[in-house]
């Protein structure tokens, strides 16, 4: 999908043209993946454009950035404004936002702390990762024969550029076998997570999530699912799961900023079918809450 070019883009402190927001091909996290980064939306509400749980995904972007020892030359409340002020310059009722620090020209050793830490946030429209026919009828999962980095390895709890080389490994081989998504396992054998998305399955009217200890990333719309289920008075837990357990799940969900909240159809060709009852609920809460139509919500969305 190529991605639909706006105005203007944050790059260390500045707003330049979409155009002139580049980096030399010697930038240190081009060869090494050293870069962390956010995905967030902006949604349209009666009060303009509002961000999903904008200081949420910027606190653990610098959570993010504290595991690699990256210095971030700015406040979260900078990056937060700055995030602001990107979408009003381009003038966007709704978008996608990509906040992105990484370690830029002048290093290219391994021992990378000479290399300038830079930060850029770029905003564009975008619509439904896994596709609108994907929302409304759920989408084909694959388990990957790649198994989702560990924690000693690559710190999953860390959204690192370099990271998603695994989550690519995953989702080329799952289209190949005709499927939208990859599921992956952790070094365990448990569920952990999609290559950009968190997981969920129904059995019994329980919702049950892996817990963060199965490689996943502390997903924002992970958390804000929990939240809702738990408000609607659906139990809810975290425990680990196996695959299996989803072959037999009652009803199974992606969730994620670019992706939403996705139903899971069928998992390596065994049905689990049309979304059901309780992802179809929490799929109508989440869509509501950030239209900004639910009060006691409101405070996850931070206008811009
Ligand atoms: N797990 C992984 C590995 C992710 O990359 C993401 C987000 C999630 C879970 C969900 O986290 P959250 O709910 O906080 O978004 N993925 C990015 C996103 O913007 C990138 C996807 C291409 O959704």
């Amino acid at each position: 999908m190529p991605i639909p070019e706006v105005e203007k883009i944050w790059m260390n402190g500045k707003l330049v043209d979409w155009a002139e927001a580049k980096v030399h091909v010697l930038t240190h996290a081009l060869h090494y993946g050293s870069g962390v980064f956010e995905g967030i939306r902006a949604y349209e509400t009666d009060n303009g454009a509002a961000v999903f749980r904008l200081t949420d995904h910027i606190e653990r972007l610098f959570r993010s950035a504290k595991i690699y020892r990256m210095d971030i030359p700015y406040s979260v409340e900078e990056i937060v404004e700055a995030v602001k002020e990107t979408i009003r310059a381009n003038n966007l009722e709704s978008c996608y936002i990509r906040p992105i620090i990484f370690r830029g020209y002048g290093e290219m050793g391994l021992y990378p702390t000479k290399a300038p830490v830079e930060v850029s946030i770029a905003v564009w429209p975008w619509g439904s990762y896994l596709g609108d026919e994907g929302i409304k009828h759920g989408v084909k999962a694959c388990i990957s024969t790649f198994q989702r980095i560990s924690p000693n390895a690559l710190p999953p709890a860390a959204k690192a550029t370099g990271q998603y080389i695994n989550s690519i490994l995953a989702k080329l081989e799952a289209v190949d076998h005709g499927c939208h998504e990859a599921v992956m396992l952790d070094h365990q054998g448990f569920v952990s997570e999609g290559p950009g998305e968190n997981i969920f399955i129904v059995r019994d009217k329980v919702i049950i999530t892996p817990p963060t200890s199965a490689s996943v990333l502390e997903g924002i719309t992970r958390d804000a699912v929990m939240q809702i289920a738990f408000d609607l008075d659906y139990p809810i837990i975290e425990e680990n799961i196996v695959r299996s357990d989803l072959y037999v799940a009652d009803e199974a969900f992606f969730t994620g900023t670019a992706a939403e909240v996705v139903p899971i159809r069928e998992v390596d060709g065994r049905v689990i079918g049309e979304p059901g009852p309780i992802t179809k609920a929490i799929q109508e809460k989440f869509f509501s809450i950030i239209k900004g139509k639910e009060e006691e919500y409101l405070d996850w969305l931070e206008i811009v």
